[in-house]
């Protein structure tokens, strides 16, 4: 299995490559326009990012665990931001 590492090098890839900011990223995901990304819309940018078929619903679960600080099961703007900005390091 792909490690955490390189998933999430997979993803800083794909916003930093496709998109003119994490911004643009976000709204793009944002298909429903709800302002926060479901996990269906979570597993659509792991597939543009390239992740694994077999493994994108795990690991859009895992990545709402950690970065869905309010506990509300979606990922806002706010926290998509700070997840980018974590990412990144
Ligand atoms: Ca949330």
């Amino acid at each position: 299995m792909a490690s955490k590492k390189k998933i999430l090098k997979k993803i800083q890839i794909l916003i930093t490559n496709q998109f003119d900011s994490p911004e643009d990223a976000f709204n793009f995901f944002d298909k429903k326009g709800s302002g926060k990304l479901s996990k269906t819309e979570i597993v659509n940018l792991l597939k543009q990012a390239e992740i694994n078929g077999f493994i994108r619903g795990f690991v859009s679960t895992k990545l709402i665990e950690g970065y869905d600080k309010d506990g509300d099961g979606l990922i806002s703007w706010k926290e998509f931001k700070k997840a980018v900005a974590e990412i990144k390091d």
